[in-house]
């Protein structure tokens, strides 16, 4: 049996920690042997992307494109990353965490920060996401060991109590309003450190976060997958951002339907089917 199809068992203390902050770092989710060919899978789709999309200068670019390339439903395009993308070792300490019996599959992405590549502007992910009441999480998750320098996350302790503030997107505007927010709230910056391939943290879809940039002198690769309860129902969405999500990760569901398209299979419990 694949060590993806095996449970991790979270600690108590790691739920409660979560619950409070909002994120939590977990080490060795996929001890490295594990990791490898996965890791080798995803860095080569992503690079392949990134060259087929053509480099455009650091200098030439704004802040969103200078913090990362983006590549999404890595899961859904090549048949060798969905073992990983569809694990149910990672589907399980979702559920875990957010206290659900049941998460499906939103997205996954890959997220490299090039060598000089900028900051990641503090954000709330679940703004993006037509998925106002639901529970949510990422787990993003290094594949080669990563040391601060590099860019690894950081968060805004208890910020997921805000919940959504309305629109606010990536960018120059999202780094300071947030920054001003955090100031005034006395939020405490908490931070992921150095981190192994295959340790990962979890964050909840309204907390705060963001990342510094890329300070060394190696390509920061990263892999994540988005969590939603299975219940989760489908909300107006009230702005572009919102109207994007909804046609791309949810294709044909409208408000009101349950987040059950073919995009959005089950993956804890694994043995339950996808609608
Ligand atoms: O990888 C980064 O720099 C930011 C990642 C992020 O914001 C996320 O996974 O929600």
């Amino acid at each position: 049996m694949s060590m993806l199809d095996s449970l991790y068992t979270v600690d108590e203390t790691k739920i409660a920690a979560f619950q409070q902050n909002g994120w939590v770092r977990l080490n060795g989710v996929l001890p490295e042997p594990e990791l490898a060919p996965h890791r080798d899978a995803i860095i080569g789709h992503t690079m392949g992307f990134a060259e087929s999309r053509g480099v455009v200068p650091m200098a030439q670019r704004n802040t969103y494109g200078k913090a990362f390339i983006q590549y999404s439903n890595l899961w859904a395009m090549h048949p060798d990353v969905a073992a990983f993308a569809l694990a149910p070792r990672f589907a399980k300490i979702a559920a875990d965490l957010m206290g659900v019996a049941s998460v499906r599959m939103y997205h996954d992405q890959a997220l490299f920060k090039e060598v000089g590549g900028g900051l990641t502007p503090w954000h709330q992910d679940q703004q993006y996401w037509p998925l106002d009441g639901a529970k949510c999480v990422t787990m993003w998750m290094p594949l080669i060991d990563c040391s601060k320098v590099m860019g690894t996350m950081r968060f805004a302790n208890g910020s997921q109590a805000l919940g959504y503030m309305g629109p606010l997107d990536i960018s120059d505007s999202s780094e300071q309003r947030l920054q001003n927010l955090i100031e005034e709230h006395g939020y405490p910056i908490g931070e992921a450190g150095d981190m192994l391939a295959g340790d990962a943290t979890f964050h909840n879809g309204w907390c705060i976060h963001g990342a510094p940039g890329n300070a060394s002198d190696a390509i920061r690769a990263v892999m994540t997958i988005i969590y939603v309860e299975a219940d989760a129902v489908v909300t107006v969405p009230d702005h572009i951002s919102r109207e994007n999500d909804l046609r791309t990760w949810l294709p044909d569901l409208v408000p009101g339907d349950r987040v059950a398209s073919p995009l959005n299979p089950v993956l804890w419990p694994a043995t339950i089917q996808s609608s």
